[in-house]
């Protein structure tokens, strides 16, 4: 299959100024017709090329003249002759809506119509050049029957609407020059909840949710957030809002979370519809964010966009890191920061671990949608976290600024983007840029603290990246390191000379630019000389790599009691609890109480604060323990944190039942303190859940809970602790909310992930409840994906069942969602971190799919590279 390449990028031989748009809605006929201004770019005699897909061609005029018979058509576009340099195109073509089930393209979502052009989907509506640096001003006239379809939407300002003879008609104009995939309409009938905002200069926008009819009162909290991160915009970026108008519509078949349409977002309602009864506290958490995150990218992403995919990470990983910042502002920052974390060490860190690694900004694309990835969004986030870190406050602000002053209305390169943040500092990134080309997770080692007699602390740091698919060949990278030197009683030694390869930005902020390199600390004030020291590294994660430092178990706990950075406190005892996990590994789970005296002394520390509590008491999951290890037998592993827990709330029992409530009299409300109770009622039951005794406290939770945050922590807690309690409350459950499919997935994911041994019986079961259907989406992920994704003894099954099941399911589904199959695939082909056994097991399962005939270039692209 044909392979792209960054390298191989050459501007368009003709670019189009105005798209006219009329779109007449039909469910097998729909009918579209385009008008293009088109022109010539340079001097040269090559023919138009049309990227198109899927499309029934009707007719071909340049300016008024018939050409459909000279134009030749293929299964992805069409070729037209022309002479002149500037031309109209007017193009008559014919689509199916309703049945298309990979909802790219338009599409029918129930009975509503609605597009997702991102990356490559504008090509199944009409023939276009379907690329990001082809900028266009669109004007779109939409009809349909009027009975069924009240609300016809496109991008931009409505100019018109009016009913004429049974059909509604409408007809907007978006005046912002836009990329294709920024295009989008949708119609249908819906429940609309409406606001204004008034920017900082004093514009007023109309703001609108459309949602499923009967679900007005779950929009509410969209709406508000989406004001929030209007205000926050403007306050932190200086960014306001530009059209008259911002809609979103929540729609339930959808392959991402939302997506970011100029005026017009579509959303998976999942990350719209929230209620007090119906989501959970991060349900909430992340519907701010996901709306916060399409908002965002009407600067970075729509104003200034990508010149092609292969930048796709300037766009996402700057919108990823400004939604971050957004979400730490407006809940709790250490627990926005370590969320984001997790994400890096559990799938990130595994992504760059298989043969689908890649750099945050990719050399080769088979298919786009593969690359909407952990890597060119979270270490996409994580890299402008770092230029952010070397830059300071200030100066990133300057160079952002920068950025949109010189490339507003352009489409644009990730250098183009470091250029602008060059141009704000001093301080050289060109060696930071490495960041963009070279994929795969350093490793920061640091040595043994020497503590010498002149009164000098002297620490050695060396980085290393093992070699990955198709770049066997790694340099030192630019490493921002957040440090602290100390002592077990919290006295701070100062920094007094770091050795080439390092350049000191301030006390507690270095950049390790070289393969090895050394720092040196002052301790003469230490007394008596000998009083431990240690030091970190990477305070707030400073730099996504994995670190390889040799501590003992007392010096974890100096950092788990004095160190100045959260993170490093939190990480102190994540690394203490993987040890517990090894040595239960290794059989020696009678031998933990050293380990769990520091956990108790850290837990007594902090017992004012529930937030912190709930992260500290969370054991390490096994997504991310396998990160830590090679030649992993997951269930071995899984096994082993099993019982590492178990000793755990064995050993600390007292401790953690003493801090164990039910939920206070007050009313359920998504605000931090009670979000933190609950946080923290969820860990500690997540370790109490192995002791029996717990049952009678997680019923009594059941039924007493007034929110779905505590009734999912009582169900969870329930899967493990007793299997009869389990059944039961599962079928109360579903008896509640069986017609509400959003909180049926919980349902749906809950059984998937039970460990339990006839679990793909239970899953096939599934598959025939009448809420479970293979062309949505979220069905899909929340049965099929939460088995191949977090069921470690199921999916891992020794005798290889669990892998045969899911690729089974897979080939099916590709046939009707490429893009959801590929995302599923993911588990199976990162089999390099497993044992021979589970390796074997897995690649024969992906040689079936690669012999599949008629595999969609999703699938084949990820499983071609993990068996090559
Ligand atoms: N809709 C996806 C996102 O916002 C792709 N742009 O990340
Ligand atoms: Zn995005």
């Amino acid at each position: 299959m044909k392979v792209k390449r960054r390298l191989d990028y050459t501007p368009p031989p003709f670019t189009i100024s105005s798209v006219e748009l009329n779109i007449k809605l039909h469910p097998t006929h729909t009918r579209v017709e385009s008008t293009l201004t088109v022109s010539r770019q340079g001097v040269h005699n090559e023919p138009l090329w049309l990227d198109g897909e899927g499309l029934n061609l009707v007719s071909v005029k340049v300016d008024d003249s018939d050409i459909t018979a000279q134009v030749q058509v293929s299964e992805t576009g069409m070729s037209v002759p022309c002479t002149q340099d500037t031309f109209k195109l007017h193009i008559v073509n014919h689509i199916s809506p309703s049945t298309n089930k990979a909802l790219e393209g338009l599409y029918q979502a129930g009975n509503a119509y609605c597009t997702q052009c991102e990356a490559e989907g504008f090509r199944r509506i009409t023939y276009f050049t379907d690329r990001p640096d082809v900028l266009a001003v669109y004007t779109v006239t939409l009809s349909a029957p009027e009975e069924g379809y009240p609300f016809l939407l496109a991008n931009g300002n409505k100019v018109n609407e009016r009913t004429e003879n049974g059909e509604r008609i409408a007809t907007w104009h978006d005046p912002f020059p836009k990329p294709s995939y920024l295009f989008a309409i949708v119609a249908g009938d819906f429940d609309v909840v409406e606001d204004n905002y008034v920017t900082a200069s004093g514009r007023d926008v109309k703001l609108a949710v459309y949602v499923d009819k009967g679900y007005a009162s779950r929009a509410t909290f969209a709406l508000q957030a989406l004001q929030r991160a209007m205000r926050w915009d403007e306050e932190n970026y200086g960014r306001e809002y530009d059209l008259d108008v911002y809609m979103i519509v929540a729609v339930d078949f959808f392959n991402m979370g939302a997506m970011e349409n100029k005026g017009l977002n579509v959303f998976n309602s999942k990350y719209i519809l929230a209620d007090n009864a119906t989501a959970t506290d991060k349900d909430f958490f992340n519907v701010e964010a996901v709306v916060a995150h399409e908002y965002f990218h009407n600067w970075t992403g729509n104003r200034v966009t990508c010149r092609d995919w292969f930048q796709l990470s300037l766009k996402e990983g700057l919108t990823v890191f400004r939604d971050q910042q957004f979400s730490a502002d407006m809940s709790s920052p250490l627990s926005t920061r370590l969320s984001q974390i997790n994400i890096m060490r559990e799938h990130q860190f595994a992504e760059d671990a298989s043969a689908m690694s890649h750099p945050i900004r990719p050399d080769e694309v088979i298919e786009m949608n593969n690359f909407y990835t952990v890597t060119v969004y979270d270490k996409g986030a994580e890299v402008i976290r770092m230029l952010h870190a070397i830059l300071g406050k200030e100066r990133f602000r300057q160079g952002m600024d920068t950025y949109f002053e010189r490339h507003d209305g352009k489409a644009v390169t990730c250098d183009d983007f470091v250029d602008a943040m060059q141009s704000a500092t001093t301080t050289d990134l060109s060696h930071f840029r490495r960041w963009y080309s070279q994929s795969g997770t350093p490793v920061l080692s640091v040595g043994k603290v020497v503590n010498s007699e002149s009164g000098e602390v002297t620490i050695s740091l060396s980085q290393h990246t093992k070699p990955t698919a198709g770049q066997p060949d790694k340099h030192p990278l630019t490493l921002p390191l957040r440090i602290a030197c100390y002592t077990s009683t919290g006295k701070v030694l100062a920094l007094s000379k770091a050795s080439e390869g390092i350049k000191v930005l301030s006390d507690d902020l270095i950049m390790f630019e070289s393969e090895c390199a050394e720092l040196t600390f002052n301790s003469h004030d230490i007394n008596p000389p000998t009083e431990p020291v240690v030091f970190t590294a990477l305070g707030d994660f400073s730099a996504p790599v994995k670190v390889e430092q040799s501590f003992s178990v007392s010096e974890r706990s100096i950092v788990a009691m004095a160190d100045p950075d959260p993170f490093n406190r939190w990480d102190a005892l994540q690394s203490l609890y993987n040890e517990g996990v090894l040595r239960c590994q290794a059989g020696e789970s009678a031998n933990l109480n050293d380990l769990f005296s520091v956990v108790k002394e850290v837990i007594t520390l902090h017992s004012h604060d529930a937030h912190l509590l709930a992260e500290l008491l969370s054991v390490p999951s096994v997504e991310s323990l396998i990160q830590q290890q090679d030649d992993v037998d997951p269930i071995k592993l899984s096994q082993a944190r099993a019982e590492f827990c178990r000793c755990l709330a064995i050993s600390l029992n007292a401790e953690l039942t003493a801090m164990l409530q039910a939920p206070s009299a007050s009313t359920y409300a998504y605000e931090q303190e009670q979000v933190g109770e609950r946080k923290l009622r969820h860990a500690l039951l997540m370790l109490l859940s192995y002791l029996p005794d717990t049952n009678a406290f997680i019923e009594k939770l059941y039924q007493v809970s007034d929110n779905m945050t505590d009734t999912l922590t009582a169900l969870n807690a329930a899967q493990r602790c007793n299997s009869q309690t389990f059944i039961a409350l599962m079928h109360d459950f579903e008896q509640k909310w069986h017609g509400d499919s959003l909180v049926l997935d919980k349902w749906f994911g809950l059984h998937a992930t039970q460990p339990s041994r006839d679990i793909l019986s239970t899953l096939t079961l599934l598959k025939q409840h009448p809420k479970f259907a293979d062309d949505n989406p979220n069905r899909v992920r929340a049965l099929i994906g939460s088995f191949a994704f977090y069921n470690t003894e199921g999916f891992h099954a020794k005798d290889g069942s669990g892998y045969k099941y899911v690729t089974d399911y897979l080939m099916e589904l590709d046939k009707v969602n490429p893009q959801v199959a590929a995302r599923i695939v993911t588990p199976l082909i990162q089999w390099q971190k497993f044992d021979q056994a589970h390796q074997q097991l897995m690649k024969t399962q992906l040689s079936r799919l690669l012999n599949e005939p008629g595999l969609s270039k999703d699938l084949f692209e990820k499983v071609s590279k993990s068996l090559a």
